[in-house]
């Protein structure tokens, strides 16, 4: 009976306004029926993409007596997800939170956010990677967009174009750091300008997958953490790999085409409550390869 609902841990930060981490999160994931339980990381008034001023509490003191108490009630939980983590020692909590709760059975997600567009986010620096490939390493799935994946395989640059070859052997590099399988968004089309794509690896059967959609030339804080979600969501009703990055894809498309035709500022996030419904229903299955 316990059992009936999947429950996440998620380990983010809460942002009190834009719609990005634990407030994009919460929403996505409780609409596909699964509980997330937040272990927050630090609050703040609003998230840093594109806001001014923002309030700041760091709330790493407090994350050890937190999970001692999850410890102690005895929660399971089938997913443990973390994203953005401000500093070493919170990498090190995650990590043996890790340990302390994983069964054969949990899913682990890591997606190692600390940089977009060719740089990294202001809040990090260069010291910071070596620590994250820590984690990666005890992830089953790591879903870094083009930029992250480039700097975790220890390239200072990002290139604004890449080959199926070369690709491949990013996602196997990437599973080589010890996740199974590697999903890697916002990956330039080799040959269309027009698209992007997303791309994944699964070391188990040895199957690369591409998904490609129309890209839109704008920039919404947030998406990656919904994206992450739904295909979380997804993989945890027992969906395959590439239907669950076909929804998860399809779900941030469908946010973007109805909140960009509106003129807001970009920094509030997609109207995701607007979209939210779609969630609860299979869509069409629109287009995957295996390449
Ligand atoms: O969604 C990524 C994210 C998470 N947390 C904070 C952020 C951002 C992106 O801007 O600022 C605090």
């Amino acid at each position: 009976m316990h059992n009936m609902i999947k429950k996440v841990a998620a380990i983010h930060d809460l942002s009190g306004y834009g719609r990005a981490s634990l407030t994009a999160i919460i929403p996505t994931l409780s609409s596909m029926g699964i509980q997330v339980c937040p272990l927050p990381t630090a609050i703040l008034s609003n998230h840093t993409g594109g806001f001014e001023t923002f309030s700041y509490l760091d709330l790493t003191d407090n994350m050890e007596e937190y999970i001692d108490s999850w410890k102690r009630i005895g929660i399971d939980f089938d997913c443990i997800y973390s994203g953005f983590l401000g500093s070493g020692r919170q990498i090190d909590i995650v990590s043996k939170f890790i340990d302390d709760f994983r069964r054969d059975s949990t899913l682990v997600v890591v997606d190692p956010v600390m940089a977009d567009g060719g740089k990294l986010y202001k809040s990090f620096d260069w010291d910071f990677i070596p620590l994250m490939k820590k984690l990666v390493s005890k992830a089953d799935v790591i879903t870094p967009n083009f930029t992250e994946a480039a700097f975790l395989l220890g390239y200072k640059e990002c290139p604004k174009k890449i080959s199926k070859e070369q690709l491949k052997d990013w996602l196997k590099r990437l599973s080589e750091l010890g996740p199974k399988t590697v999903v890697i968004t916002s990956v330039p089309d080799e040959k269309n300008p027009d698209y992007t794509n997303v791309v994944a690896y699964n070391s188990k059967d040895d199957n690369y997958w591409k998904l490609t959609c129309r890209y839109i030339p704008t920039y919404y804080p947030g998406t990656g953490d919904t994206f992450t979600s739904v295909m979380i969501g997804c993989l945890l009703q027992d969906e395959c790999l590439p239907v669950s990055l076909d929804k998860a894809m399809q779900f941030i498309s469908q946010c973007i085409k109805s909140s960009y035709g509106f003129e807001y500022p970009k920094r509030n996030g997609v109207l995701l409550e607007r979209e939210l419904q779609f969630l609860r229903t299979r869509p069409l299955i629109s287009d995957y390869e295996n390449i």
